[in-house]
């Protein structure tokens, strides 16, 4: 590998899968640098396109998503780096896949787990048509000042604090990926900065090695020094050791390998990393830490005593002018993203929605306080759910039984009412079941299923006003209005709609009272009088038996029985009923493999 640098301000990566969080970090330490061009290019989502909105400084961007690699490459053809956050099943695949493009020049993998066989296949192909691999297993690499692979660095606080915004004189390489935000840090205290870090990934065979780095630093000027921190487990120290003797490496080298206490386990350990375990004697910390000072390096005698070799190893360089002083710049500030400084009290912003009814924000949902866990294990119903949902209280068994009949009752009345009609007609056209329910739906209203609502309001306000049923109905007639909850297409005084007299047995049985049903009958039996279809019908018939429902059951106020009836919740009823027929009758036509129906043309009266 070899070469000099990787990345520079204009560097562009792709990023594969979309994660926000990591691309809003590298956005927000592109506008940290004072970079002019967003760092990520573009973001590939396997099977989706379209753009995804991200914040660059105070402003939203709207970064380009691409379906598939080749797609997002030729579209981006000056991005040379393919960000991999691709799960450890399909990392090895999408990573030949962007080795393949002509127009990629490093990968980095963050997938864990990447089976070793298809990172050595991965890396022999890279090698073989000399391409950088950064991982598997790594959280990635920054250049100071310039750019940063997905997470790495931490947060926006720890790139300030280790002043990653700016390049400084150090290189820096590491296996462990949280060890280097640690090496940030103890690098920023000790000397002018990090010019560019790398964690090459804890697997056994990484895609890129210490040595590759290094090798690489000691070709860039900037780079007056470089910080190595191993750890025991493989053999990788030992080419740096072999490039050290052999003179490949010119800058000072201050080197740790990790895992010295390893010794104090009697049985083989494994650390974090899969290629951390100690091994045979050679892979040992305190092998690896011995063959790098015989080499040259400079190796403290513990990792506490690290940063004062890397102070000293710096020091050394400034005294002997090869080190000129770094200019220092304040960075801009991050305007802070709204939910983290709600979430920290730093500010306050009004909602733009206002929910009482449920909450899904704790462990379990809950409907109207209760929750989840004790509406099952409690055995509520339906009409528990109803309740709680539509009235926010739980209302007596009595009531939801009630609400459960009324669902009961109203959830199909046969194929030819005008809702089931629709309903079919949709789905004999090929529609979806939504279409082909809401279609259905569409059709509740004052004539069809939806009067139950004004049934209520003018059953009660006529009740509450003790008119006569003469003078109600009359009064009715006058201003041109029917009466809601009277009348049926096909049932009459002869022919009863039998759901009507359920809910009357249930309510007369169940409920304390039933004034407003018993004044909806009187009703009825004046419109009989005019003509045999004008029963009460059931819309009418749970109108009125609601009204008896809210003044009995001592759960509502006046004002609330007044709200309810005004709002008008009381349709519902039907509309969730009929909704299982109409779902029904959706799935019934498509079993059926039903065509497309057409309007007999005998059974439609033509005339001018
Ligand atoms: N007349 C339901 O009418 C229907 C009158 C009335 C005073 C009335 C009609 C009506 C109020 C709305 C209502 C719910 C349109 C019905 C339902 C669910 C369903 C459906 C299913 C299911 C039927 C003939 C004469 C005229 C009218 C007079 C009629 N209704 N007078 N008050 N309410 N009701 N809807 O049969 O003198 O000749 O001019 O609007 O409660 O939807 O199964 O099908 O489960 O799916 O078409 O049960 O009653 O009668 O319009 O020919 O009128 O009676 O003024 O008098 P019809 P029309 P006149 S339950």
């Amino acid at each position: 590998m070899a070469t000099g640098q990787l990345f520079s301000r204009n560097t562009q990566a792709l990023f594969y899968n979309y994660k926000q969080l990591p691309i809003q970090r590298m956005l927000d330490f592109d506008f940290l640098c004072g970079r002019e061009t967003p760092s990520v290019a573009g973001i590939i989502n396997p099977g989706s396109e379209g753009f995804q909105k991200l914040f660059f400084g105070q402003e939203e961007i709207a970064i380009p998503v691409h379906a598939a690699i080749e797609a997002a490459c030729a579209a981006h053809p000056t991005a040379d780096v393919f960000i991999n956050f691709a799960s450890f099943r399909s990392a090895a695949a999408s990573s030949m896949a962007a080795l393949k493009q002509p127009t990629i020049k490093v990968v980095a993998i963050i997938a864990e787990g990447v089976p070793e066989s298809d990172t050595k296949q991965l890396i022999a192909y890279a090698r073989a048509n000399n391409k950088v691999i950064i991982g598997p297993a790594t959280v990635g690499g920054v250049q100071a000042g310039a750019f940063k692979i997905g997470d790495t660095a931490g947060t926006i606080d720890n790139i300030i604090q280790c002043k990653l915004y700016r390049p400084g004189s150090v290189g820096f390489v590491s296996k462990s990926g949280g060890m280097s935000n640690e090496m940030y840090n103890t690098i920023a205290r000790v000397t002018d900065g990090i010019y560019e870090g790398i964690a090459i990934g804890g697997d056994v065979f990484p895609g890129s090695t210490l040595s590759d780095h290094i090798l690489r630093f000691n070709n860039i000027p900037q780079i007056k020094m470089v910080v190595v921190l191993g750890e025991l487990g493989g053999r990788d120290e030992y080419s740096l050791v072999e490039a050290l003797k052999q003179g490949k490496v010119t800058k000072p080298v201050v080197a740790w390998v990790s895992g010295t206490c390893a010794r104090l386990f009697k049985s083989e350990v494994q650390f974090g990393h899969a290629g951390a375990k100690s091994g045979g004697e050679m892979e040992s910390a305190q092998a690896k830490n011995q063959a790098l000072k015989d080499a040259g390096a400079t190796v403290p005698t513990s990792f506490e005593a690290l940063e004062s070799a890397i102070k000293e190893t710096f020091d050394k360089l400034v005294e002997e002018g090869k080190v000129s002083p770094i200019k220092e710049v304040t960075p801009p500030q991050i305007p802070e993203d709204l939910s983290s400084a709600i979430k920290s009290g730093k500010v306050r912003a009004p909602t733009h929605i206002i929910s009482t009814i449920s909450d899904d924000r704790g462990e379990e949902p809950c409907y109207a306080g209760v929750p989840m866990s004790s509406i099952i294990e409690q055995g509520y119903g339906v009409g528990d759910v109803i309740s709680l949902l539509w009235f926010k209280r739980s209302l007596p068994r009595y009531c939801t039984k009630f609400i459960e009949i009324c669902i009961m009752l109203c959830a199909d009345h046969g194929p030819c009412v005008s809702g089931a009609h629709n309903t079919i007609v949709t789905a004999r056209a090929g529609k979806d079941l939504v279409s082909s329910l809401v279609s259905g739906l569409l059709t509740i209203g004052p004539r069809f299923g939806g009067a139950i609502d004004d049934a209520a309001r003018y059953f009660k306000d006529a009740c509450d006003r003790s008119l006569t049923p003469y003078e109600f109905v009359e009064g009715m007639k006058k201003k041109g209005i029917r009466v809601p909850g009277i009348g049926h297409r096909i049932k009459s005084r002869d022919n009863r709609d039998k759901r009507v007299e359920l809910l009357q047995k249930f309510a007369r049985s169940n409920f304390p009272a039933v004034k407003y049903m018993e004044y909806a009958v009187q009703v009825e039996t004046y419109t009989l009088s005019k003509a045999n279809n004008l029963v009460l019908n059931v819309d009418g018939a749970i109108g009125s038996l609601f009204l008896d429902l809210l003044a009995g059951s001592g759960m509502f106020t006046k004002q609330e029985i007044d709200e309810i009836v005004q709002i008008g919740y009381l349709n519902g009823l039907f509309v969730l009923a009929r909704s299982i027929g109409l779902i029904g009758h959706t799935f019934d036509q498509k079993r059926l493999k039903q065509p497309l129906y057409r309007h007999p043309w005998e059974d439609v009266l033509y005339t001018k």
